[in-house]
């Protein structure tokens, strides 16, 4: 049988990293389109890349959301069998700083692909990572039906990718679906999200390699998920009859703060929190302050609580998250701390 081929956006992040390995198994041709950038930026998929036995079943091109004529192009001469769009500003603080870029890349970079898609006349199924950012503050558990009200740039520049994506889709009859994806994390997550952030810094707390860790909102609730769990549930999106939007997420929430006692604990750290507001600080076994608040972190709008209703994909993906909350700060503790140690004995 003739090997699929499918375009990964976004390919050198950490969704993008573990959806080229899981369809490269699915024996899929994967072609990635990665940025220009004046470093190596291509660190979470250098062993897929400099694999000779995968010279012809994964190849990387240059080209940006933001640059028409690279995505056309790219499109054009591949004619993929699907599409995954992962890339995106994905940072929701910076996303205050910068909109405009935000906006070009997130939301209008979605419908480059959509147009691409139609004028070429092709039958390529296309997937959006979409986001539980759309939702806002809507009260929680949130469901493909709940309101869709983003409190950032990000959000409302990804809520347009999914409305767009819902426009081409009913209104010219392409293969186009949301995943609504909640927050997800791994081993390879970004190092300026909350959990990855939390981690480094207090396993290097706990190699004195670093005296305190400073962060913004401790009482955000969050619904984390373990990333290689989630790349699953996209190619299932892509496997449906009929294209359509679901929600992935756990159905579980915990407050930023929860985290920080699950990592502590994971790392036989002891840790107590005093005072209030900006002035609240986590203090060690020693009465050592190793937490505190820097404002620089609040966002201008904050989303409070996210907690995902994934029934639908259960039912008809039949897809449910694999890895425990619990299993999956193990797994991104110890990868940290391994990293950290190794880094010592370098
Ligand atoms: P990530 O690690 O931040 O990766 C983002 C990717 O987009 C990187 O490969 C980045 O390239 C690329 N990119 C950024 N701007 C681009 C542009 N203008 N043109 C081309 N590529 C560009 O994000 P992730 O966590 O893997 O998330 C994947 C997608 O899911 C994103 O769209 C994100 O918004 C969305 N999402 C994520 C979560 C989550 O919790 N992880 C939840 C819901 C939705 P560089 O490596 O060159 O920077
Ligand atoms: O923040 C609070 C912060 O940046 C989580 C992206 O993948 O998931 C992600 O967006 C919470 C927020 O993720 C710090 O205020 C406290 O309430 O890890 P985060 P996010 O904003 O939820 C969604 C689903 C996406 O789609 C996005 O692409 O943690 N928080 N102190 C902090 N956050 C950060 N980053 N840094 C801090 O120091």
């Amino acid at each position: 049988m003739l090997s699929k081929k499918a375009l990964i956006t976004g390919i050198t992040g950490q969704d993008g990293s573990y959806l080229a390995r899981f369809l490269l198994n699915k024996n899929y041709t994967v072609y990635g389109l990665i940025r220009r950038a004046s470093t190596f930026n291509t660190k979470r998929i250098d062993d897929l890349h400099n694999n000779v036995k995968l010279k012809k079943k994964f190849k990387l091109f240059y080209g940006d959301l933001t640059d028409e004529t690279s995505i056309n192009n790219l499109i054009k001469d591949i004619q993929p069998n699907e599409i995954y769009n992962l890339a995106a500003q994905s940072h929701v603080k910076v996303s205050f700083e910068n909109p405009v870029y935000t906006a070009n890349a997130s939301g209008i970079g979605t419908l480059r692909i959509l147009e691409a898609i139609r004028t070429l006349n092709l039958k390529t199924k296309f997937y959006q990572a979409s986001t539980s950012e759309i939702f806002g503050n809507t009260k929680p558990p949130q469901s493909e039906n709940s309101i869709m009200r983003p409190c950032s740039p990000y959000g409302a520049a990804k809520l347009y990718a999914n409305e767009i994506t819902r426009i081409y889709r009913e209104g010219f009859g392409i293969y186009a679906s949301n995943g609504i994806l909640f927050n997800h994390e791994s081993e390879v997550r970004g190092e300026t999200f909350v959990t990855r952030k939390i981690i480094k810094g207090l396993v290097r707390i706990k190699l004195n390699k670093q005296k305190t860790l400073l962060l913004g909102n401790l009482y955000a609730k969050r619904d984390w998920g373990y990333a290689p769990d989630y790349v699953e549930g996209m190619w299932k999106i892509l496997q449906q009859k009929k294209p359509d939007d679901f929600v992935l997420a756990t159905g579980k929430s915990y407050t930023v703060k929860n985290f920080i006692y699950k990592v502590c604990k994971n790392l036989n750290m002891k840790i107590k929190f005093k005072g209030k507001y900006e002035k609240e600080i986590g203090y060690n076994e020693n009465g050592r302050a190793i937490i505190k608040i820097d404002p620089k972190y609040y966002r201008p709008l904050e989303v409070n609580s996210l907690r995902g209703n994934f029934s639908k994909a259960q039912k008809v993906l039949k897809w449910k998250p694999k890895t425990s909350f619990s299993e999956m700060v193990r797994k991104m503790v110890l990868n940290d701390y391994k990293e950290e140690v190794g880094s010592n004995n370098k």
